[in-house]
């Protein structure tokens, strides 16, 4: 399709309450939405790059700066065929997977759009309703996780993940697990530990948990090979894993069980595939991380995670969990059998609520060719 124009949308959106991991506290999600044009039609994407650097060394500024200083240039006026074209003409850039994935959700956008063909259909997913689960940020106190835990419960999730942290990681997980002791439970490091200090989560053991995420340096995979063999329960990797090959030497090294796949992580849905092809390969169960995504994101995410090899419930909750004003015009919600139902319609299946969009962004900018 040839590529008419970008327009980047720099969004700041206020979550319905603050969000904190290990790496900090959001109270307000920036990314970056991305309309690309081609002939009459507009598809879209999101960079899930944050403000801060915390996740990833991407922000929404260094998106931002790659998108229009580096990747525009490749693509404006140019019939881009198809994802793998796609990654061949950004192949010149180094790393900013994030970036790279914003764009090439907005190319599946406007695919869909042109065949009329949903991406579950495209990407080759096979269910129309996902499993899913919630994330539950760090609290002010066990009691006070036990309590909002309790809350997401009774809204119909079953699987909840708690982020940890050193010196609330044990006591937490317990108090969750002493409460609820039937439920699914993970647990969230994001890289906070060292193959040294990991040593304290060795009472995590004791506690039926699902898989233990990311405890070591976000450029790991050889300690966590280590760590893995000291725990008998599955060791997840997210931060580490940015290209299918990266997931490949996780495999060939041991240094997992399972692997938390985002598309925006790998550098596109293309790579995202790959990585889950070589994970159902290898036998190693997948599930769709999540970015605090708007619902443009979250309808990528929907239809990534309808792929066979998701066998364990998403990070994809319904959007109250997050904004009281989105802006798409659909709402996701949660299912009784806590799933979410996959968009059919063309592409991502969302339409843009214009006046949100406007209502939510910082900066604007239109490149054509
Ligand atoms: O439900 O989208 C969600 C949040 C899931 O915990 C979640 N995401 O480390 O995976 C993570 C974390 C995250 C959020 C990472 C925002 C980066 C930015």
């Amino acid at each position: 399709m040839k590529l008419d124009s970008l327009t980047l949308f720099h969004v700041s959106m206020p979550l319905v309450s603050p969000f904190e991991t290990s790496f900090g506290r959001t109270t307000d999600r920036e990314c970056i939405v991305i309309a690309a044009r081609s002939g009459g039609l507009t598809g879209y994407g999101e960079c899930v790059a944050d403000r801060d650097p915390g996740y990833s060394y991407e922000t929404s500024h260094t998106a931002w700066h790659i998108l229009k200083d580096f990747a525009a240039p490749l693509l404006l006026g140019q019939d881009v065929a198809d994802a793998a074209d796609f990654q061949q003409r950004v192949a010149s850039i180094r790393g900013h997977n994030l970036a790279k994935a914003g764009v090439e959700m907005a190319l599946w956008d406007l695919l869909g759009k042109r065949d009329g063909k949903s991406l579950r259909e495209m990407l080759g997913g096979s269910r129309d309703r996902v499993p899913v689960g919630v994330s539950v940020g760090l609290q002010e106190s066990p009691e006070a996780l036990v309590q909002a835990v309790g809350k997401y419960l009774a809204e119909g999730y079953a699987r909840i993940k708690i982020k940890i942290k050193p010196g609330r990681d044990v006591g937490d997980a317990s108090a969750v697990r002493k409460a609820f002791p039937k439920i699914k439970l993970q647990v969230d490091a994001n890289s906070a530990y060292t193959l040294e200090t990991a040593a304290a989560l060795r009472p995590l053991d004791d506690l039926d948990l699902l898989l233990i995420e990311q405890p070591l340096n976000e450029d790991d995979i050889w300690d966590h090979a280590k760590l893995q063999a000291q725990f008998r329960t599955p060791i997840c990797l997210d931060e580490s894993i940015v290209s299918p090959r990266h997931a490949r030497y996780a495999i060939e090294m041991k240094a997992c069980q399972i692997i938390n796949i985002k598309a925006g992580r790998v550098g596109g849905l293309s790579q995202a595939v790959a990585v889950h092809d070589l994970c159902r390969a290898s036998g190693l169960p997948v599930w769709c991380g999540g970015m605090l995504e708007t619902g443009i994101g979250r309808a990528s995410n929907l239809a990534l995670a309808s792929l066979p090899g998701f066998t364990l419930p998403g990070d994809i909750s319904a959007s109250e969990r997050y904004y009281a004003r989105d802006i798409t015009r659909e709402r996701f919600t949660l299912n009784d059998d806590s799933t979410i139902t996959v968009p059919s319609g063309p592409g991502l299946g969302i339409c843009v609520d214009e006046a949100a969009l406007k209502e939510f962004t910082l900066n604007e900018m239109t490149l054509c060719e």
